[in-house]
């Protein structure tokens, strides 16, 4: 099974443009607590690097375009992101890393949990080992 697991939006479009609706406990798959969203990123300064303890999330570039890596301790894919239409859901224990922003990219994320430094795991080999083979 793929870890990229991609949500397509319903988007409605008319002559004033689009518009995208996200529920929670709908097209999310989880009751959202937190919102962020990072821009004015550089091509070359790649973000995240790190996994989640307990964290569920859904990636959806607004704006732009940016490559996401993926990778389950045993295996890693990519994806690009480049359409509000499509929301990447990222489960708990996910190693990612943000690759190749666009000049333009807006990169909302949605979360099950509020901000917490305790639930990261920052560095790669502590998370090889916490993964239940
Ligand atoms: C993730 C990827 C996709 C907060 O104070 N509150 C928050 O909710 C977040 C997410 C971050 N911060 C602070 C912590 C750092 O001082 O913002 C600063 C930058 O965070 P970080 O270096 O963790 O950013 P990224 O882009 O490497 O990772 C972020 C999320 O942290 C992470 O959960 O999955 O985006």
């Amino acid at each position: 099974m793929s870890i990229i697991k991609l949500i397509g939006f319903e988007s409605f479009e008319d002559g004033r443009g689009s518009l995208v609706s996200l529920e929670a406990n709908n097209n999310i798959p989880f009751e959202i607590k937190r919102v962020y969203y990072m821009c004015g990123m550089e091509t070359d300064r790649p973000r995240g690097f790190h996994a989640h303890k307990k964290l569920k999330q859904v990636l959806v570039c607004l704006s732009g375009k940016c490559k996401v890596i993926l990778d389950n301790g045993h295996e890693r894919e990519s994806v690009w992101l480049d359409s509000p239409d499509t929301g990447l859901v990222v489960e708990d224990m996910i190693w990612r890393e943000m690759h190749d922003f666009s000049e333009n990219c807006v990169l909302m994320v949605l979360a099950d949990e509020y901000y917490s430094e305790s639930d990261y795991i920052r560095d790669y080999k502590d998370f090889t080992n916490q993964v239940v083979s």
